[in-house]
């Protein structure tokens, strides 16, 4: 053959491989209905590939692509595997053991990967396996049909008509060495194969949409959350003053709606946990194991409190911080029962999935509502923000305190654990650092001078806001008016009528805790949080 026909051969081969690729992945989606989704081949390589990725990816990614850097990575995957799928197509074409080879290694690697999960066992390899036969069969019914590739360019001897019949089954072979190959090009066989392709692709791509869709809507998890009633608190949360938010426009509130609140989590199959079932076992240096059940929660006396979270990843200027209403047992009260070891210093909490985080005792054994949350603005917490049970402890980064999908509390010690995040280099402890951030103007407004309205959000978590200065070019730092306080775990706004004269100009903000004034050095978020002045720059005319 000739390099143009090689090449064109190898252009339909990988065509043959796509759709063999989408067949696989297709039959894994569908497979994983009945073996969950986190066995679902595309989410358990995706997951294994979430958990192994270094560091600075990782900030890399969230930076880049913030809550969306999941589905970056679901693309990513995509691409990849398309890519894959396409060379092993090429590959069967030319000798098929090299073919079958490449996708039984794709198999055996999502099959590990899925058994691997933390919260998956040896059947969740069935879905990669069936995905795997699957592939290779329809991978050797599409090659088998890879139509016979003729030259389209040259034909030099226009004389000597060929009397094969255009789809013979014989192949160019000998014979076309000596007599240049001169058949027209899309012949029957080539659109039968490229029928056959489309058909699989098709076919492929439902099955996969089908197996994801069907997959999210028939999980226990979400019924059982429309079904239930949360209990009365036996202490409410103290009622937050009207005067805490600012009401200007732009001005984002004080109170976070519920679907508007950052996610930030390892999970690219959100853990679908049923509550009948849901168990949380306190164990380690403890001198009595308890394990909580469902019912015991539900039955317990449950506190209100207002509680703003906040991420570590949370650059300065950035929203992966949120205020809401949790209503959940304190953590001090479970632990109270299990009687923790005086040397203890650390609580492991552990998620479904396996996610884990590494929380001081002491701020779960003071005073604070360190919570056990079972709701969330008066509702059963969203499935995406830890349904049934989460933990929510005020003045910690949520890395090392907010276990959502929470299911096993292990008392331990810092020396002897560690967990998810300070194994991937992000600091043991995780105190909330003060920080400040204007929210209106926003970057680049163009202005009118005169009176303007400059406001923000600061937040201080479990110290409380004192006071909040903002500067303008190289002016004194001048305090603002600081809203209403809604408590020392919440953040707190405040405004400033700022008199704008025309120019360019750069706005600072800088918040104040009882120990003193923020950090004004520019820090990076890796190993223990931003800091530095969020700036905004306007131009007034
Ligand atoms: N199970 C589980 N819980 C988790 C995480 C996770 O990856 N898995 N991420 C933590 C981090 S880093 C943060 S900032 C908070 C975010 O909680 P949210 O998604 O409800 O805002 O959850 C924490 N709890
Ligand atoms: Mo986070």
């Amino acid at each position: 053959m000739s390099t143009r026909e090689s090449r064109t051969r190898d252009g339909l081969a990988a065509l043959a491989g796509l759709a063999a690729g989408a067949v696989t992945v297709g039959v894994g989606s569908l497979v994983a209905l009945f073996t969950g989704a986190a066995s679902d081949p595309i989410n358990a390589v995706g997951a294994t590939f979430v958990d192994a990725t270094p560091l600075w990816l990782k900030e890399f990614a969230t930076s880049t692509f913030g809550t969306d850097d999941k589905l970056v990575l679901g693309l990513g995957e995509v691409l990849v595997l398309a890519l894959l799928a396409a060379v092993a197509g090429v590959l069967a074409a030319r000798r098929w053991a090299w073919g079958a080879t490449l996708v039984v290694l794709l198999a055996a690697v999502s099959g590990i990967a899925a058994m691997s999960r933390p919260d998956t066992g040896t059947l969740a390899a069935v879905p990669s396996v069936a995905a795997g036969v699957a592939g290779l069969v329809s991978l050797r019914l599409l090659v088998d049909r890879l139509p016979r590739v003729a030259a389209k360019a040259a034909r030099p001897t226009p004389a000597a008509p060929d009397p094969r019949p255009v789809d013979s089954a014989r192949p160019i072979g000998a014979a076309a060495a000596t007599t240049p190959a001169p058949r027209p090009a899309p012949g029957p066989d080539r659109r039968a194969f490229l029928q056959a392709t489309a058909a699989a692709a098709s076919l492929g791509v439902i099955a996969a949409f089908v197996g994801r869709a069907v997959g999210a809507t028939g999980r226990a998890a979400r019924s059982a959350r429309a079904a239930l009633r949360l209990p009365a608190p036996a202490t409410t949360a103290a009622p937050v003053p009207t005067g805490v938010q600012v009401d200007t426009p732009g001005m984002e509130p004080w109170e976070t709606p519920p679907d508007d609140f950052y996610r930030i989590d390892t999970a690219l199959v959100v853990p679908q946990v049923d509550p009948s079932t849901w168990e949380l076992r306190v164990h380690g240096l403890v001198e009595q194991e308890v394990t909580l059940t469902w019912d015991e929660l539900l039955a317990s006396e449950l506190v209100e409190a207002w509680v703003t979270l906040c991420c570590v990843s949370n650059p300065v200027g950035g929203d992966l911080i949120g205020n809401q209403r949790w209503l959940g047992l304190p953590i001090r009260e479970v632990l109270a029962r299990a009687k923790p070891h005086a040397d203890a210093d650390m609580v492991l909490s552990k998620s479904s999935d396996g996610f884990t985080a590494s929380t001081p005792i002491e701020a779960l054994t003071d005073d604070r509502d360190a919570l056990l949350a079972i709701g969330m603005d008066g509702e059963p917490l969203p499935i995406e923000h830890g349904f049934p049970v989460r933990m929510v402890v005020p003045g910690l980064y949520g890395y090392v305190s907010a276990t959502k999908w929470v299911v096993d509390l292990e008392v331990t010690r810092f020396a002897d654990k560690t967990s998810y995040w300070t194994d991937r280099g992000w600091s043991p402890h995780g105190p909330v650092k003060t920080q400040s951030r204007i929210s209106v103007p926003r970057y680049d407004d163009s202005l009118k001078a005169g009176e303007i309205v400059v406001a923000g959000t600061s937040w201080a978590q479990h110290r409380g806001v004192t006071r909040v200065q903002v500067r303008v070019d190289s002016g004194p730092w001048v305090d603002v008016d600081l809203a209403d306080d809604g408590g020392i775990d919440s953040w707190r706004q405040w405004s400033y009528r700022w008199q704008a004269e025309p120019g360019r100009h750069t706005l600072l903000v800088r918040a104040y805790d009882p120990d003193g004034v923020q950090s004004g050095k520019r820090v990076d978020v890796v190993p223990n949080g931003a800091e530095g002045y969020d700036q905004v720059q306007v131009t007034v005319a």
